[in-house]
């Protein structure tokens, strides 16, 4: 399967130059075969966090002084280059990252979406109006830029979670520092090439490729970055978060998720198994919205389980730059062996595989997980309560819907949650009772427009939200404005 494709050398985007690394540099070797080597990036360079943010804190008074409306045309050029360069980019996102070729073609075009989304917000209200109690004065609110963000991105979506963040920063005018996961440069550096040529100014985008520990180190020390949006694992997110509060650092974090499908015992069987399947095993189960846990209220739970069994036996591991297949590698063998030791503590504790995937050699080269239907899993075990994030599904039983409900609310996690039934009802109890951001009637766990809040409750999130009009609230705050001593324009006909 190895690819004659050459790697690409790496560099940072500091101001209006591409930095070759100096103090050594990464590999980047392809999950699905890795004696094929897909890019090297620097890693360790000193110098690249401290002259990156400076070249955005330079950049920032004339981006943030440009109209709005100035700001949003570099994003739709930017959208239209990601589009010219979809399959190129797309075969390089899974030749790193290892998804399918598909779902790669997808994410391209889904940060092109967000691009066109967030250059369109650009000509929407910046403030509000409001009368005062006294007469001669008159109150406006206005939407200002919080300065440079520091944006730090997860390798599991490497192009539609950096652009979901730097899009809305660009548009309400701050300056950035990106800092991509590890493992995903080359993505990462597409999508910056597509905003340097869509003419973006020197300083307003700076890229550095540099481990997590030297940018926890660096990005906060009296460095003058206003705001830090992350999504990645949780202990990562809570170390820079506090961090960042010592500083005063606005602080956005997305983190995990155990998130569950409650399938009632009036639900569409066919509809809700499909939906399972799709959210627990495409990108290999790689996403915080993953469908980790099938919650089954008794009478449905057998007929439940022999449909996934059928279904996850049907996936068959294979090349991700293949059209046909349909379970494409993890991350890395690292992340392939920490799964299999998760799964084996779940065997000891009484878990049985009750399905998996079909058997294929590739899974001797590549870092394949496969893909597992557990169950007799107890809903206190560890393999049912802490984040995965692998190709894992398990199967849990309840005496009722709201037996279901509890079991489902009762994880650290609060990201996404679904709820398969016929009944108007049980789906508007489910609506209400569930403690997740984000709640499907009948659909899939993982997924998410750009046009509308992104986010979780409890240990998935801090509060606050990505995407839609929420991001608005995180890259501005705001001014208000008396505008006192207004004159007395006397008596005025209002017939
Ligand atoms: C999706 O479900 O399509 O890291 C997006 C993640 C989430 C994004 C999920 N922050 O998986």
């Amino acid at each position: 399967m190895s690819d004659v494709t050459p790697p690409t050398h790496l560099r940072h985007r500091i101001g209006d130059v591409w930095v070759a690394p100096r103090a050594g540099v990464v590999e980047i070797r392809n999950p699905a075969d890795p004696n094929e080597l897909v890019a090297t990036a620097p890693y360790d360079d000193a110098d690249a966090v401290p002259t990156a943010i400076a070249s955005a804190r330079e950049a920032l008074p004339g981006w943030s002084r440009l109209g709005a409306p100035s700001r949003g045309e570099f994003l739709f050029r930017a959208a239209e280059l990601l589009l010219d360069r979809a399959s190129s980019i797309a075969r390089d996102l899974t030749r790193e990252e290892g998804k399918t070729i598909g779902e790669a073609t997808g994410e391209v075009r889904r940060a092109a979406a967000i691009l066109r989304y967030f250059a369109g917000r650009t000509a929407d209200r910046i403030g509000e109006v409001y009368p005062s109690a006294a007469p001669e004065t008159r109150i406006q609110t206005v939407r200002e830029p919080i300065g440079v963000v520091a944006i730090v991105t997860p390798w599991n979506f490497p192009i539609a979670i950096p652009t979901w963040k730097i899009a809305p920063a660009l548009a309400y005018g701050n300056t950035v520092v990106f800092k991509p996961a590890s493992a995903t440069p080359l993505t990462a550096q597409h999508l910056v090439e597509a905003l340097v040529d869509a003419g973006l100014p020197a300083g307003v985008l700076n890229l550095v490729h540099v481990s997590g520990e030297r940018f926890g180190r660096q990005w906060v020390a009296g460095s003058g970055v206003a705001g830090l949006s992350f999504t990645g694992s949780a202990p990562t997110g809570r170390r820079l978060a506090d961090q960042a509060l010592g500083s005063g650092v606005k602080v956005q974090l997305e983190l995990g998720g155990k998130n569950a499908v409650v399938v009632a015992a009036d639900a569409d069987l066919e509809l809700a198994a499909d939906a399972i399947m799709r959210g627990a095993f495409a990108s290999a189960g790689q996403k915080c919205t993953a469908t980790s846990r099938a919650i089954a209220v008794r009478d449905i739970a057998i007929p439940l389980r022999e449909a996934l069994v059928d279904r996850v036996s049907r996936l068959l591991p294979g090349n991700p730059l293949e059209p046909s297949t349909n379970l494409g590698p993890v991350i890395d063998l690292a992340a392939r062996d920490r799964i299999a030791a998760l799964v084996a503590a779940a065997r000891t504790d009484g878990a049985r595989i009750a399905g998996r995937s079909t058997a294929h050699e590739i899974e001797q080269i590549g870092a394949f997980a496969p893909a597992l239907v557990l169950d007799r899993v107890d809903p206190g075990a560890s393999i049912a309560r802490d984040e995965v994030f692998g190709p894992v599904l398990v199967l849990l039983e309840a005496d009722d819907l709201d037996q279901a409900i509890r079991i489902h609310n009762d994880v650290a996690y609060g990201l996404s949650g679904s709820l398969f039934t016929r009944s108007l009802a049980n789906a508007d109890r489910f609506v209400r009772a569930a403690r997740v951001g984000i709640v499907h009637v009948n659909g899939e766990t993982a997924g998410a427009e750009p046009h509308v809040p992104f986010g979780g409750m409890k240990a998935s999130s801090s509060w606050s939200r990505e995407q839609g009009h929420a991001a608005k609230d995180f890259y501005t705050q705001t001014k208000t404005v008396y505008w006192d001593g207004l004159a007395d324009i006397g008596p005025f006909d209002l017939g």
